[in-house]
């Protein structure tokens, strides 16, 4: 039975990295933005990798409002909510309030159904970047026991048409492109004080682009930008991973057609 039990996990856990190791879209993060994201772009039929340092899903859901069980998502963040079956309740001015736990749950079962692929307990290192004007191509990754062990062991590659930095405050991926890769100009001013109706828009509205080949979803938005913090509020989360995901449909969309003309 042991015998058994191991090559079925060699074997199939070694099927899925093979079969993953080249993907259309490369999410670090499965927070609200990142698993959003993967469920949008997923349904439209994109190969989707979620890469997800902790052995568990949600990001900053589950801590939510200073660990409170009740977390707030705005009016306009509802068709979301709809689409991956999240209950809600109205809270006045325009608020909700949404379990964390469930929200948790769903997120992640509707990124799953939808056919994306979530990786847990990976801790995303660096990014792999070609040509003139560079490009970022893809990722290098380690088990996150072994990059907390501090022992040097060499990554994996993840290859991938499009990458998002869906990290949370840190901008993880964006920062070392920033550093290690200049020539791509990213500045990386950091998030600012908060005001929460400005930054619910304003992460929304600069959610995109970074660099050629990565993109910004969530709470890395506002240390891109130099945005002000909205505080525990998570609606412009999800409405960011929704934008990002309909962004880069839309460019691996038109790159497709381009080499093909
Ligand atoms: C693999 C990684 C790596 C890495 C990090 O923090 P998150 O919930 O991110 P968002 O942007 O989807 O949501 C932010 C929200 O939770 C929040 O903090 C808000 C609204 N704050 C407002 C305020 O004012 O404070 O999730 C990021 C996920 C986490 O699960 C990390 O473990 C994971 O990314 N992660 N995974 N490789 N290098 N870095």
């Amino acid at each position: 039975m042991e015998l058994k039990i191991g090559r079925a996990i060699i074997k199939k856990g070694l099927e899925v990295l093979y079969e993953y190791s080249d993907v259309d879209v490369a999410i670090v993060g499965a927070g609200p933005s990142g698993l959003t994201a993967a469920r949008y772009l997923a349904e439209k039929g994109f190969k989707v990798l979620v890469f997800e340092r902790r052995f568990s899903f949600g990001g900053g859901i589950g801590p939510g409002g200073n660990m409170l069980p009740s977390i707030v998502v705005q009016e306009e963040a509802l068709p979301i909510l709809r689409d991956f079956k999240v209950r809600y309740q109205p809270a006045g001015d325009g608020l909700y309030t949404v379990d964390p736990a469930e929200l948790i749950a769903k997120l992640a079962a509707g990124a799953i159904d939808a056919g994306a692929k979530i990786i847990l307990g990976v801790h995303v290192d660096d990014v792999i970047f070609r040509g003139d004007p560079p490009r970022v191509v893809g990722l290098l990754w380690i088990w996150t026991p072994i990059q907390m062990s501090g022992m040097h062991v060499d990554p994996l590659y993840t290859m991938a048409k499009a990458v998002i930095d869906a990290t949370g405050h840190d901008a993880e991926v964006i920062s070392v492109a920033a550093r290690k890769v200049p020539e791509l100009g990213i500045q990386l001013p950091g998030e600012k004080s908060a005001w929460s109706e400005v930054s619910e828009k304003l992460v929304v509205e600069y959610t995109g682009k970074v660099a050629p080949g990565l993109y910004a979803t969530g709470m890395a938005v506002t240390a891109v930008h130099g945005l002000p913090r909205m505080g525990p509020i998570f609606g412009g989360m999800m409405l960011s991973g929704r934008k990002v995901a309909e962004l880069v449909a839309k460019d691996l969309t038109e790159e497709v057609y381009a080499v093909r003309a």
